[in-house]
């Protein structure tokens, strides 16, 4: 494999473990724990994972443990950090016992179910050291919830020897763990299972976990980005930019980058659905800052959409939650072509919810009636809302210029950014957060736990005084609706309106739309003064500081 310059500079980076990691450790158990909805049910669905307490790892002395293996999966879209938290993992299992092994399953949680995987060696797993990427193994989105997977999935476990198998992933895929955390445990398999909170999406954290591995570093490369374009836009003064950003749901991202950049015009889909702004809402409210600011000469700007947002327009949401329902009948399973799918949806929907998916542009209506991912999403990175809306603007302003209410020139550029960044060289904070984690996960498994998810907290205080532990999966749970069925899941996190972060955008956002503030925050830097390299999002900050 050709190494980069940068890349061979990076292996020799040491990442920073909390304190507590840094030589053997004792678990400090808290009291039991509920579910944050639902806890009738979750306790019925999972009796065997429900109610554990919260860890906490403190100094400890050394145990002698008999040598074990242990797998693991890389599972969902890519972040900055896997390759860490493998080479945390990897560490920490043979700091326990050199013995010990770790096995990769290939591609996702099926090379589980396919017996598909490796021994990942100390050389292999060198290669790899802070570098970006689920390269190492390959990641998937298979779904694992069948019994019939669970049981393929023990015979390899048991063949390898593998007393505990860890899951990288988001919400959905950490939810798949904890089902066969509970059910391995049920059968007493004697196999634990632990999760690891990814995604650049940011959606996954709660009181426990700050913030899911990737973000930190997704966000900083796409906010390099948007700082470029800014200072092209302000250079050439003659385009509108529309920029929409990853985050299949949640507006994180987006609310990040406008936090680093300070962008015209950011819009937060959670604000969107709280207002019950329509599509032409929206539109308007682009229109009026481009007016304003052209009315002042300026004839240029930048505008940051989440990519979720269609999903949070009120009218749009309902017509979703129609179609999934409709695409999970038993008769949607048999549909081949895209045209018969977009003629059964509109068959079936309610006649409100067919007049909001005929209103909407052909491409988009068609894209929301098309197949979902294998958790049931709506695939809305394929949904260009950056052209859409860019359109929409257009065509509002040529309206508002006949009446004489628009008086400049309208141009603009589209972009997408999302996996750009998935896959960037982790950042310090990225670097150090995930090898924790992984390194951290080992000594959830040496403390013989399962259906815990490994977490690491205080991470805007310098990497020693991080605070190591686990936190039970069940207690993340209530139930939503999946694929037409109430299911447990992982509550996702999203933008609150009443957090800091959101507020101090909002306190801004008029002088950001009107005025040039632009600010260029420039490449992730690996190595000069802390304040450069090792900060972590101003979302972390701002929620830390309340
Ligand atoms: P995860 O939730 O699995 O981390 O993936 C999130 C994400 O990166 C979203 O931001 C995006 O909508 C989606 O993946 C794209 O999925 P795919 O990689 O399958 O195109």
């Amino acid at each position: 494999m050709a190494i980069s310059n940068l890349q061979k500079a990076r292996a020799a980076y040491q990442p920073k473990l909390p304190k507590a990691l840094q030589g053997p450790v004792k678990a400090i158990e808290g009291a039991g724990t509920q579910s944050v909805g639902n806890q009738a049910e979750i306790k019925e669905l999972f009796p065997n994972t429900y109610g554990m307490p919260v860890i906490t790892f403190e100094p400890g002395e050394p145990v002698a443990l008999p040598p074990f293996n242990v797998g693991i999966i890389l599972s969902g879209g890519q972040a900055p950090g896997g390759h860490n938290v493998i080479s945390g993992l990897f560490d920490g299992v043979k700091s326990l016992n050199p013995a010990n092994k770790l096995y990769g399953f290939i591609l996702g949680p099926g090379g589980l179910v396919d017996h598909n995987y490796m021994e990942i060696t100390a050389d292999i797993m060198d290669q790899y050291r802070n570098t970006g990427g689920f390269d190492i193994i390959g990641s998937g989105r298979t779904k694992l919830e069948e019994v019939d997977q669970f049981e393929k999935g023990i015979q390899i476990l048991r063949e390898l020897n593998i007393k505990a198998l860890v899951i990288i992933g988001g919400d959905d895929s950490n939810t798949n763990a904890c089902v066969l955390a509970e059910y391995y445990a049920a059968k007493k398999y004697g196999v634990q299972v632990i999760g690891c909170p990814k995604t650049i999406d940011g959606d996954l954290k709660n009181e426990q976990i700050e913030t899911s591995f990737g973000f930190d570093t997704a966000c900083k490369t796409y906010s390099e980005l948007i700082g470029n374009i800014q200072r092209d836009c302000n250079s050439a003064r003659k385009y509108w930019h529309f920029i929409k950003l990853m985050g299949r749901s949640a507006s994180h991202i987006a609310l990040e980058c406008a936090l680093q950049c300070q962008p015209n015009i950011c819009l937060i889909s959670e604000e969107v659905e709280a207002k019950a702004m329509s599509l032409d809402d929206i539109v308007t409210y682009i229109a009026k800052a481009v007016a304003a600011r052209a009315a002042e000469g300026n004839n240029f700007g930048t505008v940051l959409i989440p990519e979720g947002i269609i999903e949070f327009i009120p009218a749009i949401k309902k017509l979703i939650a129609e179609l999934n329902d409709v695409l999970a009948l038993p008769e949607a399973q048999s549909i081949t072509s895209a045209n018969e799918q977009i003629e059964f949806v509109k068959q079936r929907v309610s006649r409100e919810n067919l007049a909001t998916f005929l209103s909407l542009p052909a491409d988009v209506a068609a894209q929301l009636a098309l197949d979902r991912d294998p958790h049931g999403n709506v695939q809305v990175s394929l949904i260009e809302t950056e052209k859409l809306l860019s359109r929409m603007v257009a065509d509002k302003l040529a309206v508002w210029k006949k009446s004489g209410k628009y008086v400049g020139k309208f141009g603009s550029q589209h972009h997408f950014f999302g996996y750009e960044g998935r896959c960037a060289a982790p950042s310090n904070y990225d670097a150090d957060y995930c090898y924790s984690l992984g390194y951290n996960a080992s000594r959830l498994i040496a403390n013989g736990k399962t259906g815990y998810m490994s977490i690491i907290k205080n991470t805007t205080a310098p990497a020693a005084e991080w605070i190591a532990g686990g936190v039970p999966i069940t207690m993340m749970m209530n139930l939503e609706k999946r694929n037409g069925k109430m299911k447990p899941v992982i509550r996702k996190a999203l933008v609150e309106l009443d957090g800091a972060p959101f507020k101090y955008f909002a306190s801004h956002r008029e002088e950001w739309a009107k005025e040039t503030s632009y600010v260029y925050p420039g490449p992730i830097q690996y190595w000069g003064p802390t304040e450069v390299c090792d900060r972590p999002t101003i979302t972390l900050q701002l929620e830390k500081a309340k």
